[in-house]
């Protein structure tokens, strides 16, 4: 079931406490279910294991009400611990199949590929969607060198219908250029968590990525 909303989403949104207030994740959670994201990520880098679990904790039961995929970053014991629909690691995070050992057959897997050779491999290694970027340079994940649109395209028909969210850098201005390269799913973050209007511009994108 979970399989089919990623399937269907188009706009992954992502709660970075970088970004985001403690106090305000459910407020901010729930202004991301409201505009229609459908696939909602708990990012805590930095932040202490039992604080984030309480953040996971927090936040998952409003994904569950909405119907959204509640995805962990990194920790894959952890979502298993507190049942999340996924977790997701970087290319740092082990192999797919040890992940997929601890998280067991059901839970979705994300990887983040930067490179179409860890894009291809991240599917064959068992990833239930990828994270392909950053596109351009972004403070989010700041020193990361920016990969372009070159090969957005290319990767996206070689992949077909596997789910892949380009990410990096995406906001209102810079999106009609990713959608042109071939893009067809997007992650943002800074640029919705910051935005006056959330639910507003996340409906807006939405529209955007289903033309
Ligand atoms: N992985 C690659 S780029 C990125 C992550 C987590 C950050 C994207 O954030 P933003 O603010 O949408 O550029």
């Amino acid at each position: 079931m979970m399989k089919q909303v990623l399937a269907n989403a188009r706009l992954y949104g992502i709660v970075d406490m970088g970004y985001v207030r403690p106090e305000a994740v459910e407020q901010t959670t729930s202004a991301l279910l409201q505009g229609g994201i459908r696939i909602i990520q708990l990012r805590a880098k930095g932040v202490e294991l039992a604080q984030v679990e309480a953040l996971a904790r927090r936040i998952q039961p409003l994904c569950r009400a909405a119907g959204a995929i509640f995805v962990l970053n990194d920790y894959p014991e952890m979502a298993v611990r507190i049942g999340a629909d996924a977790v997701h690691v970087g290319q740092d995070g082990g192999s797919l199949a040890a992940v997929r050992a601890t998280v067991g057959p059901d839970m979705l897997i994300g990887r983040s590929t930067h490179s179409p050779e860890q894009a291809l491999a991240a599917r064959a290694e068992g990833a239930d969607y990828i994270g392909f970027g950053p596109l351009f340079p972004t403070g989010t994940k700041p020193g990361r060198p920016s990969i372009g649109l070159q090969d957005i395209a290319a990767v996206q028909t070689a992949l077909a219908d596997f789910p892949m969210f380009c990410i990096g850098g995406i906001n209102g201005s810079t999106l009609p250029a990713v959608l042109q390269a071939g893009a067809q799913r997007v992650v943002i973050v800074s640029w919705l968590l910051q935005h006056p209007a959330p639910a507003a511009a996340a409906k807006e994108i939405i529209c955007q990525l289903s033309r």
